[in-house]
C-alpha cells in the first residue's frame, strides 16, 4: 500500500533526526564514514520506521525480519537509528569507536543489540543475507531479509557469486538495496571499475530489479511493496542517492568518504540539515 502523506511526513522527521544524530555521533567518535552514512539514511529510516517486523525490546525475536548492512562502514549512521528505536541507550553513542565501547566503526552483532550480522569487510553481507533468507525457508518461517550494499562494494566478486546463488535458489524473501551514490573510496565508481548498466547486470543474474530515487520515501515504499509482491526471484532496488546527503559541504564530495568534524563543522552541518527539512 502506498505511504500516506502523514506517514511520509513522519519518516522525514525521523530522517532529519537520524542525519543530525549521525553528525553528532561523528563528532563524538572523532571521525567516520560521513558520506556513505548520510546517503543510506532514508533507506534505513523507511525500513525501520515503517516496514520491518522487529521488536527493539526483544532484539533476538526469532520471527523478526533481518537487516544486513553489508556496507558495514555505514555503522555510524545506523547505530543512531537503533538507539532512537530503543535497542540501547542513546548515551552509549558518546563513546562510539572509543576503546572499551561496544561500538567499533563497524557494528558487531555480538555487542550491539539489533545488529543481525557483523560486517565491514565489504563483499560479505550479501552472501550472509542469502544464507539467512534460505534459512527462513528451511525453517518454514515468514521473516524476510533486507540487505544494503554500497555501489563500490558491487566491485567485489563475492557479491555476484551471492547474486547468482540467490536467483538459483529462487530466494524471494530477500530484498537488496544498492546505495547508488556513485562514489567509492578511490573516486567515482565508473572511473574505478564500470558498474553500468547495473540494473541489466542484476536482471541477467535472474533478479527482479528496479531503479528509484533513494531519498524519496514514496519511491522507496513503492519499491519495497513491489519486492514484497515478487515471487520466485529476489529483488534488487538500485537507489540513486547522494553521498553526504543533507550536509551541503559534504554532498558529492569524495573527500567526505571519511572525515572528522570540529565544533564549527558540526554546527554548519546541523544548519544545512535543518535547512533541508525546512527547520531553519
Ligand atoms: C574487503 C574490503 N576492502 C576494503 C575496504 C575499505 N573500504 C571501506 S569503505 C570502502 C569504499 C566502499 O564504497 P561504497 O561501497 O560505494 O560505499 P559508500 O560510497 O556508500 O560509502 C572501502 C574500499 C573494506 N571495508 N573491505
Amino acid at each position: 500500500m502506498p505511504l500516506t502523506e502523514q506517514e511520509i511526513a513522519f519518516l522525514k522527521e525521523k530522517a532529519w533526526l537520524a542525519r543530525r544524530n549521525t553528525i553528532q555521533t561523528l563528532m563524538w567518535a572523532g571521525g567516520g564514514h560521513a558520506g556513505g552514512a548520510l546517503s543510506q539514511i532514508d533507506i534505513l529510516v523507511a525500513l525501520y520506521y515503517h516496514y520491518l517486523k522487529v521488536d527493539p525490546k526483544n532484539p533476538d525475536w526469532e520471527d523478526r525480519d533481518r537487516v544486513v548492512l553489508s556496507k558495514g562502514h555505514g555503522g555510524i549512521g545506523y547505530a543512531p537509528i537503533l538507539a532512537d528505536l530503543g535497542y540501547f541507550k542513546q548515551e552509549l553513542l558518546k563513546e562510539f569507536n572509543h576503546t572499551g565501547s561496544p561500538f567499533g566503526m563497524h557494528l558487531d552483532m555480538l555487542k550491539v543489540p539489533g545488529v543481525d550480522a557483523s560486517t565491514g569487510s565489504l563483499g560479505h553481507g550479501l552472501p550472509i543475507a542469502v544464507g539467512m533468507a534460505i534459512g527462513a525457508r528451511l525453517k518454514k518461517k515468514s521473516w524476510r531479509v533486507y540487505c544494503i550494499l554500497g555501489d563500490g562494494e558491487c566491485h567485489e566478486g563475492s557479491i555476484w557469486e551471492a547474486a547468482m546463488s540467490a536467483a538459483h535458489y529462487k530466494v524471494d524473501n530477500l530484498t537488496v538495496f544498492v546505495d547508488r551514490n556513485k562514489h567509492c573510496i578511490d573516486g567515482p565508481t565508473e572511473t574505478v571499475m564500470t558498474l553500468e548498466p547495473l540494473k541489466d547486470k542484476w536482471l541477467s543474474f535472474g533478479w527482479h530489479a528496479l531503479i528509484i530515487d533513494g531519498h524519496d520515501f514514496a519511491q522507496i515504499g513503492g519499491a519495497i511493496d513491489e519486492a514484497l509482491q515478487t515471487t520466485g526471484r529476489p529483488t534488487v532496488i538500485i537507489a540513486n542517492t547522494i553521498k553526504g546527503k543533507g550536509v551541503d559541504y559534504m554532498e558529492d564530495d569524495p573527500a567526505w568518504h571519511y572525515g572528522g568534524l570540529d565544533s564549527d563543522g558540526m554546527e554548519k552541518a546541523f544548519q544545512s540539515i535543518d535547512r533541508m527539512y525546512g527547520k531553519a
